[in-house]
């Protein structure tokens, strides 16, 4: 509201007098009256900010025009360890929360603080998993060592474009991030993420295609259904589109090509060896297994810098289950309907044998296991 001033004759004539020399051009000048200061009120009453990012200068607004230097403000935090704010308006996010930015602008004529309120949300940053390139080309698909089961045959030639993978499975800390829920027993930023169904994955491929301006892979036709604990109702009307720019899951073969790490081995380990050094695996056989997941990356990476291909967590692979033929295929995808869909690696929980390249094993697609995590893909463009 806009304040008068009502000062003697005396006073006004001292006022008009030093005007110009004290730089106060552009008062609202009426006879008999003198406002110095109305209003002051940030441009944006609320602001976003990233843990740990760069510190961002509000902007205020203060009524009239040009009365006040900038370094006339205060500026206040209600909490300096979430945002902290310095002489010229610049806030510094630190941590996860909100803070209140409060600029006071002192009158000075008649001595009264005028005050506006930003609240500042800091949020925890997103966190990208790292890809590593996949040269695409053929392969000898299937178990060519005789040690797998009858689903793991016919052998037969498959051929596949470049693509890109994530170098480990994704973390808890990726997952969080941009979902806003860790559904995993076992938690830690730097463990993979358990407890995900195949549907939770593919929810996660389409919003880390969304915040990094792809095109989404996955379309559905109902609405997804986020539980209290974070789990997600069946997906209906599931389709995929390849072609588009977006992550997805990667396909049973391209699961297969990499996981062979350029040598064609047989575990899916560094050099095709498996042991304790290798990956995370049940190596007692006790059972129920006495392990958990451990921090991805601790295992050595194979040629293609992948980790934890071996063990550590089953991972969703895009294809619904189902058998082989001998025809050769260029990126196979699988079956086009089915009731449960394709999880390869073996996890913290199960034998040496299922960390075979070859090994298959399937689960529909609501389930949620912890021992079931995923890693992602997407076309090399
Ligand atoms: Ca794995």
């Amino acid at each position: 509201m806009k304040r008068l001033f009502y000062m003697s004759a005396i006073s006004f004539a001292v006022l008009t007098g030093c005007a110009d020399e004290n730089g106060f051009n552009g008062l609202i000048f009426k006879p008999g009256s003198y406002v110095y200061v109305e209003s002051i009120a940030f441009n944006d009453s609320v602001l976003t900010l990233t843990e740990s990012g760069t510190p961002q200068k509000l902007l205020v607004t203060v009524t009239p025009k040009n009365e006040v230097a900038p370094q006339e403000y205060v500026w206040k935090t209600t909490d300096s360890t979430v945002a902290s704010v310095n002489a010229l308006g610049f806030v510094t996010p630190k941590k996860t929360g909100t803070a209140k930015i409060i600029a006071v602008c002192t009158d000075k004529m008649s001595k009264k603080d005028f005050a506006d309120t930003c609240i500042v949300t800091v949020v925890p940053p997103v966190y990208i998993p790292a890809l590593a390139l996949i040269a695409g080309g053929a392969f000898t698909m299937g178990d060519q060592h005789g040690l797998g089961n009858a689903d793991e045959l016919p052998l037969h030639p498959v051929t596949v474009s470049s693509f890109k993978m994530s170098k480990t499975e994704i973390t808890q800390r990726e997952y969080l991030s941009m979902m806003a829920v860790n559904p995993s027993k076992f938690t830690g930023d730097l463990l993979p993420v358990e407890n995900v169904t195949w549907y939770d994955a593919v929810l996660f491929c389409n919003a880390l295609s969304k915040h990094e301006g792809r095109d989404t892979v996955y379309s559905y036709t109902g609405t997804p259904i986020v539980g209290s604990n974070g789990e997600t109702a069946e997906l209906t009307g599931i389709s995929a589109d390849m072609a588009k720019n977006g992550y997805r899951l990667p396909t049973e073969a391209e699961w297969e090509f990499a996981a062979q790490g350029k040598r064609n081995t047989k575990y899916a380990t560094d050099d095709g060896t498996i042991s304790t050094s290798k990956g995370n695996y049940n190596a007692t056989e006790a059972n129920p297994p006495t392990g958990s997941t451990v921090s991805v990356g601790q295992y050595p990476a194979n040629l293609y810098g992948l980790f934890d291909m071996a063990g550590n967590l089953w991972e969703w692979c895009h294809d619904y289950y189902g058998g082989y033929s001998v025809d050769a295929q260029i990126d196979p995808l699988g079956g086009t309907i089915g009731t449960h869909r394709v999880l390869r690696g073996g996890s913290w929980y199960n034998h040496a044998s299922y960390t075979r390249t070859a090994g298959r094993n399937k689960g529909k697609p609501y389930i949620r296991d912890y021992d079931v995590g995923f890693r992602i893909v997407s076309r090399d463009y």
